[in-house]
């Protein structure tokens, strides 16, 4: 160590060779300086690295600007990383080879690329590359791929160094953030139980891994975020145990040298009717089942006014005697795993107790059960007969029982300047109960997301000039022996999320192909925009029609199915005969059956205006907050930030509209004439994520499920099939072998990459010829020039950036040299 900090005057020809150098000096990282810091150590501790000390002596300035170089070269340093890899591999006989890559299979038929898939998938190599698109298929087992020495292997190496692996996926999406600066999301698609949110965990894994916070806490803070959000926001259901029940997309704050130091999500339509009823078969959000074995075992089920018999009427389905919910370590586990991450989060214990408050106010609430009173004058008149699970609740929320039970047996209706009490039928009393509990907890979870973002939110300058990388997580696709509403929203998301993959892989590829006059075959592909129009177009989409139908008061679910029957005249849709209230949808994953009951009533979602006013009254100042103002979210800049797409020149048209740049609010919260649905909610939703997501560079996940048993090993090629196809993976594969997926200006090349062929400090042209000399010196082949761009594979970049990170590490080292610093 010595002898490479203290070079001899006339140094020998070896370390003259800034190549050997530059091998030496990560030799001496990876030798000395991994093994003490596990990963990339910051500059503090490296000042105080005895190693350092030694070398410099009391010189503070000079040990300073080593360890900067030092950290900086561990960021580079590829071959300290090569150097653990190589005893890994042998320990965990890893290994990578041309099949990780369909784009290199010599056949590209729908047989051999399922052969293939299933011989890998037997040998436990569950992630396959197309290109730069990774595929995964769902193990339905513990694998030992994500341990820290596989965190490592896959640390900013080559990609065809190391097997296909969803760190792969992250790390691309580091590089491509620290290397060029630009904010990057990572799309995770597939049906429902594929996959995705455990990929979207071990993602957030790697990516705080790569990140390193040197604050300890915050990396742990990080990763508590998705199981804590899931407890409020997964369920059981019939496909999945651990299904979502909302979009997520996660944002990781980076600072511009790659160092984590935030985190920010945003939720999307959660499936708030699960709090109210489940399906055979499907559990209420666990939430409820951990705060319920919990506190059971914290003997707080009193204190809480929880029944300690029966499970309340919420949490039933699936669990009808106490024992199902409190027996056992996994809910309680669960219970005691939560609690620590609103801990470690920052949730102060005041509001962590108001949180299961409210909670337990739900379940009381779904308890409280009423009759009719009959009397000569008044036949529409309901009573609360047994007021237990009444004064529960209303002491759980800190409001008057009495001021409960009218809001719920009455409402004040205001006509001509005069106010009129009308007082709710059984049916409508029991519609106004299910409304607040709905309310309630959906305006729980948000109020818990955006908690959390201002616990993640970082305030050091970093934060201004941060980048991101996102991760999108959402329900995937359904289709049960009985779909509803939620269905049909969780579907048109996926929809769109298959529209937003098309266009990326296949249309705009091709236009720029076009506009630049590249010769390139063009690729068919199953465009699933007609589907989307019909659902989204104004004034004629399927959404419109259902809103417009929500405003008439005499609509019935009947007169919807004949209003979509008259309007809507097209392939993808149709009415069955025989069957009632039923319309069929030939969705791009499969055709799906719904069931119109109940559609009007879920799209209004109102919540009477008396049960905001007496929760306002609450002496609990969480639910005050709750109900105090309109919960809204602006959609930002959507008017200019969506229709043109970053990644080209030109414009993409896009399938959903929006008319103004307007609020968009929970659908319950307002009270006009034209009032907000679900439908119109959803639909902004799916523009302000979308607004997200354009920004990035994508980088593409497909999960996919091997079979419907959810059992390991087993490999069905009919649903592995039907998946490939529906997901366009053939034909991806055979765009990724005959397309040019980067596409970059030549000015924009130029600037980026000249260091490959031109001395540093020399600034060349940015023009076509000298985009050329740079192609030509770093030894490509096979790239296209088109009239303003340079045309590359999606293997070209990768090797373009390794090139530049060997050239830089050797600049920063001979600079090091010559300024004197390491002799
Ligand atoms: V849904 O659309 O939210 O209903 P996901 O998110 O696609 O669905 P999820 O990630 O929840 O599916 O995966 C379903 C189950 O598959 C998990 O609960 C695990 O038991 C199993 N799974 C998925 N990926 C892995 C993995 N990489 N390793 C081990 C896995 N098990
Ligand atoms: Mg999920």
């Amino acid at each position: 160590v010595k002898a490479l900090f203290k070079i001899p005057r006339n140094p020998s020809p070896t370390l003259r060779n800034p190549e050997q150098w530059c091998r030496s000096f990560s030799y001496f990282i990876s030798q000395c300086l991994i093994k003490d810091f596990e990963a990339r150590p910051s500059v503090t501790h490296l000042l105080e690295h005895p190693f350092i000390k030694q070398a410099h002596g009391k010189d503070v300035a000079l040990r300073q600007q080593l360890a900067a170089l030092i950290q900086e070269g561990i960021i580079m340093s590829l071959t300290s990383y090569r150097h653990e890899r190589i005893n890994t591999r042998k320990t965990l006989i890893i290994q990578s080879c041309p099949d990780d890559d369909l784009v290199n299979l010599e056949f590209l038929d729908e047989e051999t690329i399922i052969c293939h898939l299933q011989k890998r998938y037997d040998e436990l190599q569950v992630y396959t590359y197309v290109g730069d698109i990774l595929i995964a298929l769902n193990p339905f087992q513990n694998l030992s791929i994500y341990s820290p020495q596989f965190s490592k292997l896959y640390h900013g190496v080559k990609r065809a160094d190391n097997p296909p692996h969803i760190f792969a996926t992250a790390d691309a999406a580091y590089q491509g953030m620290v290397t060029f600066c630009k904010d990057q999301c990572i799309i995770i698609s597939g049906e429902s139980g594929a996959g995705k949110t455990e990929s979207a965990h071990l993602i957030v894994q790697h990516l705080t891994f790569l990140g390193k916070a040197n604050n300890r806490s915050l990396r742990e803070k990080i990763l508590q975020v998705n199981p804590l959000v899931e407890a409020f926001g997964n369920a059981c259901t019939a496909i999945n145990d651990n299904s979502s029940r909302f979009g997520k997309y996660l944002e990781m704050k980076f600072t511009p040298t790659g160092a984590v130091i935030g985190a920010k999500i945003s939720e999307y339509l959660l499936e708030k009717s699960r709090v109210i009823k489940q399906a055979v078969g499907e559990k209420n959000f666990h939430i409820f089942y951990y705060i319920y074995a919990g506190l059971y075992h914290q003997n707080k089920l009193k204190a809480y006014r929880l029944p300690e018999g029966t499970p309340p009427r919420f949490v039933l389905e699936n669990c009808k005697v106490m024992q199902d919910i409190v027996s056992g370590k996994l809910y309680k586990e669960q219970f005691d795993a939560i609690q620590e991450c609103f801990r470690n989060i920052g949730f102060t214990e005041e509001e962590v107790n108001s949180v299961y408050r409210i909670l337990s106010a739900i379940l009381n609430t779904g308890n409280i059960e009423f009759a009719a009173i009959t009397s000569q004058h008044q036949t529409d008149k309901s009573e609360v007969p047994n007021s237990e699970a009444l004064e529960s609740a209303a002491s759980l929320l800190s409001i008057g029982p009495e001021e409960l039970q009218e809001a719920l047996t009455s409402q004040c209706v205001v006509t001509r300047g005069e106010t009129i009490i009308r007082t709710n039928t059984v049916d409508k009393a029991a519609d106004v109960r299910d409304a607040m509990s709905k309310a309630l907890y959906g305006r729980l979870f948000s109020w818990i997301v955006n908690r959390i973002n201002s616990l993640l939110h970082s305030s050091s300058n970093a934060a201004e000039s941060c980048m991101n990388v996102g991760i999108l997580d959402i329900f995937g696709f359904e289709n049960f022996k009985k779909n509803s509403f939620e269905q049909l929203c969780i579907n048109i998301a996926n929809e769109q999320i298959q529209f937003y993959f098309n266009q990326h892989i296949f249309a705009l590829e091709q236009m720029e192909y076009q506009s630049e006059g590249v010769d390139a075959s063009l690729v068919e592909y199953e465009d699933n925009r007609p589907i989307l129009d019909m659902f989204l177009q104004k004034p004629m989409g399927l959404l419109s029609l259902l809103d417009e139908e929500s405003r008439f008061p005499q609509a019935t679910d009947q007169t919807l199915v004949d209003k979509f029957e008259d309007n809507l005249r097209c392939k993808y849709f149709w009415i069955p005969k025989r069957v009632e209230l039923c319309f069929g949808i030939q969705h791009y994953a499969g055709k799906v059956m719904y069931d119109v009951n109940g559609f009007l009533e879920k799209n209004r979602d109102t919540l009477p205006a008396d049960i905001v006013v007496v929760l306002r009254t609450s002496e609990n100042k969480l639910l005050q907050q709750l109900f105090s103002s309109p919960l809204t979210k602006t959609v930002m800049f959507l008017a200019c930030v969506w229709p043109v797409h970053r990644c080209g020149v030109f414009t993409v048209n896009v399938c959903v509209q929006v008319d103004t740049m307007e609020m968009m609010r929970h659908p319950e919260e307002t009270t006009n004439m034209r009032r907000q649905t679900v439908a119109s909610y959803f639909r902004y939703s799916l523009m302000d994520l979308l607004s997200k997501m354009v920004v990035g560079q994508p980088h593409f996940v497909r999960c996919i499920k091997p079979n419907d048993d959810r059992q390991a090993l087993r490999f069905c090629k009919e649903r592995v099939m039907v998946q490939l196809r529906y997901t366009g993976i053939l034909e991806t594969v055979n765009i990724r072998r005959q397309g040019y997926s980067h596409r970059i200006l030549f000015e924009e090349f130029v600037n980026r990459y000249y260091y490959l062929a031109f001395r540093a400090h020399q600034m060349p042209e940015t023009s076509k010829e000298n985009a050329v000399a740079i192609l030509q010196r770093a030894k490509l082949e096979d790239w296209v020039l088109g009239k303003t761009k340079v045309f590359l594979k999606y293997y070209h970049v990768e090797q373009l950036n390794l090139l530049l990170r060997e050239v830089i590490a050797r600049v920063v080292v001979m600079q090091a040299y010559t300024k004197g610093w390491l002799g």
